[in-house]
């Protein structure tokens, strides 16, 4: 480490020593126990907001999610929620703490350590007031989870979990190999087992309830792969995309075209290959190695059916969700809690389904950058409800305390949005988002940004091995095709951008040197679960 990472380093562990010496008040004495809400935070893993058909987005009609639906349907749905790393572990660490992710501590998913888990936590927070917590599902912070009562977490693959056979880690004790389901559907039998018999029902409880699905390599159930059989399924808009005025976009390795590999696209391997042939085997186009799986199939041909086979495979993932949060619903209502329980849908980020050519996520354009969030609460949210206000994911945790209740803790940079659900009260909005990426350059050689988004404009700094920024009117161009930095009659809008990006920088503390960031993305630290340790038990 050099000295400007041990600065880093120093200033990380002390701003989380200051935020872990803060303490929190008990709820208000006269909110009676019985009388608070169970929370259910659902969660997906690469869940895109147009593979939702409630927003009525450009898949509504082809895929449709009538469970997940319910929850808007019946609730409020929020069209422009934001994270603030759009990768799993630093937007889950965000959603934990409410704390951008120079300020937790997890800024990367590779090589940037595990989730430091003594630090507050927003279940923690739940259940030193009293709450039954659970964690069941993906997690992918590295560390064992604090602040649960129950946790039954997947660690393999990385702590990514596999489709079939997932590794599961109980109460940071016990690892069990789940042979029978798909770890959609043994997720969902985990969580409504626990909900049964495993929590003291005289509390409330507050279950995270996390799937692996609708990530990669997008392996279905055996039950959904009889959908979207017949024909092909519509390209995005900018499905063509060629990235002119967009070099960092241009240089990124996630093309559905040139970055998928073999096994992305089910192509079985040959019989009798050593483990290391194996994974070369199914490795091969990660790195924009040609290949196709018919040799008559190329060009437009090519891409389409790569895409088809994506696309077909992503969708029959998010049916097993969509069946698993149907359940879910089920079993609240036939135990009578469906009405005294906040349940929430969101993901932990969005997702490119074809649009800019892509798979995969990490950028600040709009298919990544935002994740879907509905809440249904009837207690307080009328059926139909739609938000458009600009929301983050560091706001997650002081609205769930806050609408239990309980006192969010001072040192939360998230805002509780709260007396936005109550239709009827005025609120206060933010005027803009505010943005950091750093992983680089695994896995898609996605440069490392930070910007800001208005409720109409874009602007965004790609700053770490190369100077670029891009200016975005996303209501001219939704589909962030035109690159308006530096045209004529920008000046003015961008200056103003440029300003709003350092008030929000000092505000958040993330007013560090382009040096110092580009430290951040250097630093190496070994993560703590992968599978060649827990082999070794
Ligand atoms: C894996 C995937 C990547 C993906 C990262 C991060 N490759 O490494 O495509 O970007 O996870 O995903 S894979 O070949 O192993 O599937 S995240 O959800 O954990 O952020
Ligand atoms: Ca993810």
């Amino acid at each position: 480490m050099n000295n400007t990472k041990y600065l880093i380093f120093g200033f990380l562990i002390l701003t989380l020593t200051i935020s872990t010496c803060k303490s929190y008040r008990s709820p208000d004495s006269d909110h009676s126990t019985s009388k608070q809400p169970n929370i259910v935070f659902i969660m997906a893993d690469d869940h895109a907001v147009s593979a939702i058909s409630a927003y009525q987005d450009w898949l509504a009609e082809i895929a449709p999610t009538p469970n997940i639906d319910r929850i808007a349907n019946e609730g409020m749905l929020m069209t422009r929620t934001f994270n603030t790393n759009s990768i799993c572990g630093p937007s889950r660490s965000a959603i934990l703490t409410g704390k951008y992710s120079h300020i937790n501590g997890f800024f990367k998913n590779e090589e940037g350590g595990d989730f430091d888990g003594s630090q507050m936590t927003f279940p923690k927070v739940f259940q030193k007031s009293g709450y039954q917590t659970a964690v069941i599902g993906k997690w992918h912070l590295g560390t064992v989870p604090t602040g649960f009562d129950y946790s039954k977490v997947m660690i393999n693959w990385g702590g990514q979990g596999t489709y079939f056979n997932p590794i599961f880690l109980e109460n940071g004790r016990d690892t069990i190999v789940e042979k029978q389901r798909h770890s959609t559907a043994q997720v969902a039998h985990d969580a409504l087992k626990w909900l049964d018999t495993g929590r003291d029902k005289e509390k409330p409880f507050m279950l995270m309830y996390q799937f692996k699905a609708p990530h990669r390599p997008w392996e279905p159930a055996e039950e959904f792969k009889s959908l979207f059989t017949n024909g092909d399924l519509p390209h995005p808009a900018n499905f063509n995309d060629d990235y002119t005025g967009r070099i960092a976009a241009s240089e990124q390795w996630m093309e559905i075209e040139n970055h998928m590999n073999r096994h992305d696209l089910k192509i079985a391997p040959p019989e009798g290959l050593s483990k290391r042939e194996l994974n070369a085997y199914n490795n091969f186009g990660n790195k924009g190695q040609f290949w196709t799986p018919n040799d008559t199939l190329q060009g437009a041909a090519l891409k389409n059916w790569k895409y088809q086979t994506y696309i077909k495979d992503y969708l029959r993932c998010v049916a097993g969700v969509d069946k698993a949060v149907g359940q879910m619903l089920e079993y609240l209502k036939a135990n009578d809690l469906l009405d005294n329980t906040i349940i929430v849908y969101t993901s932990d980020q969005g997702f490119y389904l074809g649009e800019h050519g892509w798979f995969d996520k990490r950028w600040m354009y709009e298919e990544s950058f935002k994740m879907p969030f509905m809440i249904r609460y009837p207690e307080l949210i009328k059926p139909n409800s739609v938000n458009s206000n600009l929301l983050l994911n560091i706001d997650f945790a002081p609205t769930l305390l806050d609408l239990a209740g309980i006192a969010v803790p001072k040192d939360m940079q998230g805002v509780s949005f709260k007396s936005q659900l109550e239709s009827n009260k005025k609120v206060v909005t933010r005027d803009a988002v505010y943005y950091h990426y750093y992983e680089f350059p695994k896995w898609h050689n996605v440069q490392p940004h930070y910007g800001v988004r208005t409720e109409r404009y874009k602007l965004i700094h790609y700053y770490y091995s190369m100077d670029e920024w891009e200016l975005f009117d996303l209501k001219k161009d939704p589909n962030e095709m035109v690159n308006l930095y530096g045209t004529s009659g920008t000046d003015k809008l961008t200056q103003k951008l440029k300003n709003k990006i350092k008030e929000l920088q000092v505000e958040y503390t993330d007013d560090m040197s382009l040096e110092d960031m580009r430290a951040m993305t250097d630093i190496v630290i070994e993560r703590v679960y992968n599978e060649e340790k827990i082999n070794k038990h």
